[in-house]
């Protein structure tokens, strides 16, 4: 569907800078629960503050939510969430940051678009709420488009599948059709596979085997890997091992970050950057050798 391929071969976002490696997104979560980095810049200035620094240390682009979607988590309200991201969206991209708001309201998509955020990052892909796409759609912004099943209060039930990565690519691209029949234009659209949202680890770890696949779809990518169960599981190295915490998992994002990178992500989402910044360049390196 979209044909554009940019300078890189991984797509082009109209609406957003271009660059010749697979970009950086950070994340600030602006939440007291969130399951890797919950509470930690739940304040508008430490949170701004926390953005910053992560640009200092090579994102590219910086991801503010204001909602946890980590396994079993019930929904804030969305007169809190709007207290949570709006300012610090706004004190960001005051400071030239390109920001992203992940938000499944449409409401909160508007009103941080407003304060400077230039890509709507939406986990539902549209699903959550029926005023998203048209709201990001007269914003005239581009929309990630995730591979989502349900809210996380129940999402662990619903990763049943026959065949991963032919079920998860035939939704995105139910999608994809959805959202551009609501108006937005394909050329502002990621797709994302949704790493651990109604996923298990064989699942994701499948995803990121086959992402070929979810490149055939023919819009930039999105990986989002950071600190999530399935690399618990790996380093854990066994299913009864207890794996390592959250923030201890930050060596295997980087990897993760390699090998997305190496396959032509458009970008990769992360909360520790230095590592991930370094391994685009490697794959940037890698590709410029070949
Ligand atoms: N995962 C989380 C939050 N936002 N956005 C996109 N596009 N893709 C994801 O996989 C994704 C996301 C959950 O992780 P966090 O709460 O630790 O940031």
């Amino acid at each position: 569907m979209n044909t554009k391929r940019g300078a890189t071969g991984r797509g082009r976002v109209a609406g957003l800078p271009e660059w010749d490696r697979c970009a950086v997104m950070g994340v600030v979560n602006v939440t007291p629960d969130s399951f890797s980095d919950g509470g930690r810049w739940f304040d508008t200035t430490a949170a701004v503050k926390r953005g910053l620094d992560l640009v200092a240390q090579g994102a590219d682009l910086v991801d503010v939510g204001g909602e946890s979607t980590r396994p079993g988590a019930s929904r804030v309200d969305e007169e809190e969430e709007l207290r949570r991201v709006v300012p610090v969206v706004r004190g960001l991209a005051s400071e030239g940051v390109t920001v992203s708001v992940d938000t499944m309201r449409a409401a909160v998509a508007a009103r941080a678009v407003d304060a400077g955020a230039a890509l709507v990052n939406d986990v539902s892909g549209g699903l959550a709420d029926p005023g998203m796409i048209p709201a990001v759609a007269a914003a005239e912004v581009p929309f990630v488009v995730m591979h989502w099943r349900g809210f996380s209060a129940g999402m662990n039930s619903l990763a049943v599948y026959d065949d991963v990565i032919a079920e998860v690519t035939a939704e995105l691209r139910a999608r994809i059709e959805a959202v551009v029949t609501g108006g937005i234009a394909p050329e502002r659209l990621l797709v994302d596979p949704g790493l651990g949202f109604a996923k298990n680890a064989e699942h994701d770890l499948a995803l990121l085997a086959h992402m070929a696949d979810l490149r055939a779809l023919g819009f930039p990518l999105l990986v989002a890997a950071s600190r999530k169960r399935f690399l618990g599981r790996v380093l854990a190295g066994g299913s009864d091992a207890t794996p390592p915490p959250a923030r201890e998992r930050d060596a295997a994002t980087a990897a993760v970050s390699a090998i997305a990178a190496h396959q032509g992500a458009w970008a990769v989402r992360v909360h520790e950057v230095r590592a991930t910044a370094d391994a685009v360049r490697v794959a940037r390196a890698v590709e410029g050798a070949l």
